[in-house]
């Protein structure tokens, strides 16, 4: 017998109905009767060619069922022509559904275009234009339903590549609705490409992550500006391109996002415009405001102290270190691993989510718990090694000369013109994490230790001072604190107090202490000698040996006046 589709079986009949689910209808459907349904349903089953925004036909229908339910019908439709969601609202606006499994990746355009329909022949509204930012719609289109029910004029809404006016989208209106029947896929194409374009101008042929810089602040400007040229400093030490940077002044910060969910949607548009994958905030994000954030961003999210602690996993390398960093890690993400969190796997792998341990932040809160416990108990008897190596210097009675000062003033360049060694040097913040010590012999046949360590930065996050808190109480055994500054740096006052601030929750702001302003090379004279005086400091460039005779002279002085006032240190020459 030959096969005849008009008669199948009833067998057959409900197997061809499983083949297409029935879609759901999204949003506002309480009320409506089941052939009203039935009739949004029939709306899945529509196919628009891909190269028209919308048809004329689907337009009349979404029209005419729009009247009669006195309630606004949006459809997104793919760029194959697919509908993927028939949505209802109320008669002046519409609430999308979460399109989670539609995710792309955050520099594109999103592959959906949305056509709702407009019952009061309204303009778009500020919620329409949030939609289209924050879920970055290849066109936005709302059709007005004309009294009669049949199509009136359209709008269209996209979002524009960046521009010199700092536009974010574009709207053109009063559009006769065959014109929506216009080549999509030729526009579509050359909108993509121009995103590409100008992503590509910004960090031109640079192959790093990249991202926008966000500071929130109740405070000035030039403050906030100050702090983003560390926070970019921070994050060229991670391997990040910071392509953007946007300040938002508040009277306070958002519980919720930080920043305002309008200059949030911005932000979005912003990162779609300059080819952005990651957000880093100046500020400290709690773990509820990191997840909202990236859940309505779709990037990843980063703040400061993350930054730095992904900084200290990659320079981590004696064991003492690498634990205290990933004790430092634990700690600070031990929040984040609460509930289910986007955020966290968001980061787990690249920037952010690097650790020097074995775990490479494991989401499993227990065996979290448990490495915690293990790092602890491994830091502690490193620390007992520890001791024994102090007490055996202590016997030696040697003096000991400690540099300290912010990250990058030159530190360690100091020791190795000091002492002709090879500590590593390099032009990024947190070079050094673990202590160096070498010995010095003065002219005058005095010899003494001198120790460089981990530097300094404001607002140093608690919990790296915490996990770090062994190698700075070694501080603690300096006959003499060396304090380098960079006297090249605009912020070398806040430095200088950043320095200040630790040393006294270290409770060391006792101990005796000299100050050098190096990279007097990179400032005019003058201005040396007024600060040197101001700060009764030596300058020095730790680069050229020729500048050093002067500070070995005043660290011999010192040391010797010490020497005559401490029984327990002996002169090398005289023992
Ligand atoms: N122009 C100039 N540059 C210097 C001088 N001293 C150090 N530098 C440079 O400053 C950068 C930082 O030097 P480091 O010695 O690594 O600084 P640090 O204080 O040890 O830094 P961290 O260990 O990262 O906290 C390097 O690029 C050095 O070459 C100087 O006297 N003049
Ligand atoms: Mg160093």
């Amino acid at each position: 017998m030959r096969y005849n589709g008009s008669v199948l079986s009833p067998l057959a009949k409900v197997i061809r109905q499983r083949r297409t689910p029935i879609k759901r209808i999204e949003g506002n459907v309480t009320g409506l009767k089941a052939n009203q349904i039935h009739r949004l349903q029939h709306i899945y089953r529509r196919k628009v060619p891909a190269q028209q925004i919308v048809t004329q036909e689907l337009a009349r229908y979404l029209c005419e069922l729009s009247l009669e339910l006195n309630r606004q019908i949006g459809v997104l439709i793919d760029r194959k022509g697919t509908i993927e969601y028939v949505v209802v609202g109320d008669h002046k606006s519409i609430f999308l559904p979460d399109l989670g499994r539609a995710r792309v990746a955050a520099n594109r355009l999103r592959g959906l275009r949305y056509v709702h329909t407009h019952l009061r022949g309204e303009p778009f509204t500020p919620d329409d234009m949030a939609d289209l930012a924050h879920l970055r719609f290849d066109v936005m289109v709302a059709i007005d339903v004309g009294a009669d029910g049949l199509p009136d004029d359209a709008r269209v809404a996209s979002l524009l590549p960046d521009n010199p006016d700092g536009k974010q989208w574009d709207v053109q209106d009063g559009l006769p609705i065959n014109q929506l029947e216009m080549n999509f896929l030729s526009f579509i194409q050359a909108l993509e490409n121009e995103f590409e374009r100008t992503q590509q101008a910004y960090a031109v042929g640079d192959k790093r992550e990249r991202a926008i810089l966000i500071s929130i602040t109740t405070g000035s400007k030039a403050v906030a500006e100050e702090s983003l040229e560390e926070l970019a400093e921070l994050a060229s030490t991670c391997g990040v391109v910071a392509v953007d940077r946007i300040i938002q002044q508040r009277s306070q910060s958002d519980p919720h996002y930080v920043l305002g969910r309008g200059k949030l949607d911005e932000v979005i548009v912003r990162s779609l415009q300059v080819g952005a994958d990651l957000l880093i905030f100046d500020q400290s994000l709690t773990p509820s405001q990191s997840r909202a954030i990236a859940e309505r961003t779709e990037l990843k999210v980063i703040d400061r102290t993350m930054l730095i602690l992904d900084i200290f996993a990659q320079h981590a390398h004696s064991r003492e270190g690498k634990l205290q960093v990933e004790l430092a890690q634990l700690k600070y993400l031990m929040p984040y691993l609460a509930g289910q969190s986007t955020a966290l796997s968001r980061l787990t792998g690249g920037i952010g989510g690097r650790g020097p341990g074995e775990t490479k932040l494991e989401i499993d809160r227990r065996r979290v718990q448990e490495r915690l416990h293990h790092l602890e108990k491994q830091l502690r008897s490193v620390a007992q090694g520890r001791h024994l190596r102090r007490q055996q210097r202590q016997r030696r009675h040697l003096p000991v000369i400690s540099i300290v000062g912010y990250t990058n003033a030159g530190k360690s360049t100091l020791l190795n013109a000091l002492t002709q060694s090879d500590v590593l040097v390099q032009d990024s913040l947190f070079a050094t994490l673990d202590p160096a010590s070498r010995r010095l012999r003065f002219p005058r046949d005095l010899e003494v230790i001198i120790t460089d360590t981990v530097g300094f930065i404001r607002d140093l996050p608690p919990d790296l001072m915490t996990a770090f808190r062994a190698t700075l109480d070694e501080l603690r055994d300096a006959d003499l604190l060396l304090h380098v500054v960079d006297v090249s740096s605009p912020a070398m006052e806040d430095h200088i107090r950043a320095v200040e601030t630790i040393l006294s929750d270290l409770q060391m702001d006792d101990m005796p202490r000299l100050m050098v302003l190096n990279k007097i090379d990179l400032v005019a004279p003058e201005m040396v000698v007024n600060l040197a005086r101001l700060h009764q400091a030596v300058p020095i460039a730790a680069r050229d040996r020729r500048t050093l005779p002067r500070l070995i002279e005043r660290l011999q002085e010192v040391i010797w006046d010490q020497l005559h006032n401490d029984p327990r240190l002996v002169v090398s020459g005289m023992s």
